[in-house]
């Protein structure tokens, strides 16, 4: 509103001709008032700007999308400072609101002494920093960097298990050449046409494979490689850009590629890079329950959910792998919000009844109900059961209900979905509410080595047992692979019409480079010492230089049945955050990232576990 329109009802005429200097005291208050009012509506106007195109095309065209989504009706306030529902009436209502809150505030201040001033604003800086908004590095405290044990290795004995661990090597090297050479920057590289190729899971966010790629280099020692990352990331590294991503993807790969290179490398530039995406990562927790989007925008904060996905649903898979990053964002920066987030999460899924004790694939974060019952340790639910687990053992076994809450879902698991083949191979089936669909996916392959991760911690009578089980499951996985002409395992295989661990479908007949199954090796391998599991990862190397390796790097292939490679033209990041590390790994000794220290995340990115004795900020463990 114009000054001119104000002053008629806020000014008192006065009889007496004064000079401009000599206002009563209530004439410099109300002048005080209008002015502020008219500097704060400036303010709101710039601060508002921006964010307008939303306003505008809701105004002038046709509403987008996100304009008419239903669940901006959530958070009216958020809705309506971002122009997200187009209504001129409701902006009107906010910025009447904004300027009356103004003037109150204004009123306020003018009866404030200046040293009460003063600490207001300390009290506001310090409640920013404590909330975990601040996002920038002033807020982050020194902390001293004490390397865990295991971050490098050291060359096997035995000359054969050294032959091949430097072949792992050169892979990596040949993987990581060619995305310099033809993708440096971009997300992954398209190994066939030789350029850049940017996958909308990371919005317009650069450098997937870089950050992906850290640790490895590091723990292959890979230095010089390693030093080029860290300056690129150091000077290239953004996160304040008008992109839409998926929250679980960045954590799983930015975060925890951060994370892993800081521990790993003890370079503060890692630290410091982690906090401040995992700040621009909060927003998407403002649902009615705290379970949070999948998709987020990094500038406007503003999430939604996969279209796709069960009555706008949020996924088990996704919001349930935040945690064992969370938790080391609120050691490395000091602040709560990071592990309170995650740990609330837990609680909602507390008070919720589960199905036979399973947990369905689909939540809905606004009425924290249960969306399709589907259930899968594959796709979709996976990493959830990864993280159970894996955050009791990084707590260094402190985090019982972690414990428990896998052992029950492992529980679940062996009754409802684990099935044994006519031909005898054992398998994780899917679940749609209530009836089995006999497929395992490649993504499921992973439950081999996640189950011999906890066999050690299960109840005393099942400590044997799920060692057997993980080994049937890891032999069912290599089964998928021995059954295809490449000898690459396919994307999901079926247990019915008369095929065992086989593609049935054409649009499961694919294979992208995928690290499951050689996880799973690694894993058997280090609790067994079964020649067979090296034997196994060796013989997916092969299949790997002889099908994926092209002239610029590895691609994976659409079929894993033909005779000959049809390649698809992606070198995935995980490739080299995963599938080259495990294997590596495989053939590397048990002392190079020892489970008793290390924990990998999903992207297998390796994060301390946090000892008893050492003093954690998280206050959640
Ligand atoms: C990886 O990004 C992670 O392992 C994730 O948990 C599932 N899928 C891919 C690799 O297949």
């Amino acid at each position: 509103m114009p000054v001119a329109t104000l002053l008629p009802f806020t000014a008192t005429p006065s009889r007496k001709s004064v000079s401009p200097t000599s206002f009563r005291l209530t004439e410099k208050f109300i002048l005080l008032l209008v002015f502020s009012a008219f500097i704060t509506l400036c303010f709101g106007a710039i601060f508002f700007l921006p964010d307008s195109s939303k306003l505008l095309s809701g105004v002038f065209f046709r509403s987008s999308p996100a304009e008419t989504d239903p669940r901006l009706g959530t958070d009216p306030d958020l809705a309506a400072a971002y122009g997200a529902t187009g209504k001129d009436e409701k902006i009107l209502v906010k910025i009447r609101k904004d300027h009356e809150k103004a003037l109150l505030e204004a009123q306020h201040t003018l009866q404030k002494r200046p040293d009460e001033i003063k600490q207001d604003i300390r009290s506001e800086k310090e409640k920013v920093v404590r909330d975990g908004q601040g996002g920038n590095d002033d807020s982050l405290a020194e902390i001293e960097f004490i390397r865990p044990p295991g971050a490098t290795g050291h060359e096997p004995g035995d000359p054969d298990t050294r032959e091949k661990r430097a072949k792992i090597k050169e892979m990596m090297q040949f993987a990581w050449d060619n995305y310099k050479r033809y993708a440096w920057g971009s997300n992954e590289l398209r190994p066939v046409s030789k350029q850049g190729h940017s996958s909308n899971l990371f919005g317009s966010l650069k450098g997937a494979t870089i950050i992906d790629a850290l640790d490895t280099l590091y723990i292959m020692e890979m230095y010089d490689e390693f030093e080029a990352a860290a300056e690129w990331a150091e000077k290239n590294l953004d996160f304040n850009m008008n992109a839409e991503i998926s929250v679980f993807e960045v954590n799983i790969r930015f975060v925890g590629g951060l994370l892993s290179a800081y521990y790993l490398s003890g370079k503060e530039v890692f630290r410091r890079k982690a906090i401040e995406l995992g700040e621009k990562l909060l927003p998407a927790f403002k649902t009615p329950t705290g379970i949070p989007w999948a998709l987020l925008n990094l500038k406007s904060g503003i999430g939604r959910n996969w279209p796709w996905a069960s009555g706008g649903s949020s996924i088990l898979a996704e919001y349930g792998t935040l945690h064992l990053e969370f938790i080391h964002l609120s050691r490395l920066s000091g602040k709560p919000v990071f592990a309170e987030k995650v740990m609330n999460i837990r609680k909602v899924l507390n008070r919720l009844d589960k199905p036979q004790g399973l947990y369905p694939n689909y939540l809905n974060p606004n009425s924290g109900q249960w969306g399709q019952h589907h259930v899968s340790v594959g796709g979709l639910g996976d990493s959830f059961y990864e993280y159970l687990l894996k955050a009791w053992l990084m707590s260094d076994k402190k985090d019982e209900e972690g414990k428990k809450l896998y052992y029950d879902a492992l529980k679940a698991i062996e009754t409802n979905l684990i099935r044994k083949s006519s031909g005898g191979l054992t398998y994780i089936a899917e679940w749609k509410g209530g009836l089995l669909e006999h497929k395992m996916g490649h993504l499921t392959c992973f439950a081999g080595g996640m189950i011999a991760l906890g066999a050690d911690g299960a109840p005393e009578d099942r400590t044997g047992h799920q060692m057997e089980l993980a080994a049937e499951i890891t032999r069912t996985c290599h089964e998928s692979y021995t059954r295809t002409n490449l000898k690459l395992g396919p994307e999901a295989f079926r247990f019915d019409g008369g095929v065992e661990a086989i593609a049935t479908r054409q649009n499961e007949k694919y294979f992208i480079l995928r690290p499951e199954v050689v996880e799973t090796y690694m894993y058997m391998w280090r609790f067994t010492h079964d020649p067979k599991y090296r034997e196994w990862g060796w013989e997916a190397v092969q299949a790997l230089e002889q099908h994926c390796r092209v002239e610029g790097g590895y691609s994976g292939v659409r079929d894993v049945y033909a005779n000959s490679p049809s390649h698809d033209d992606v070198q995935q990041s995980f490739y080299l955050a995963e599938t080259l590390k495990y294997l590596y790994l495989l053939f590397s000794d048990d002392d190079h990232l020892p489970f008793d220290h290390w924990v990998f995340n999903t992207e297998a990115h390796p994060l301390p576990v946090i000892k008893r004795d050492v003093v954690d900020h998280s206050n959640q463990l």
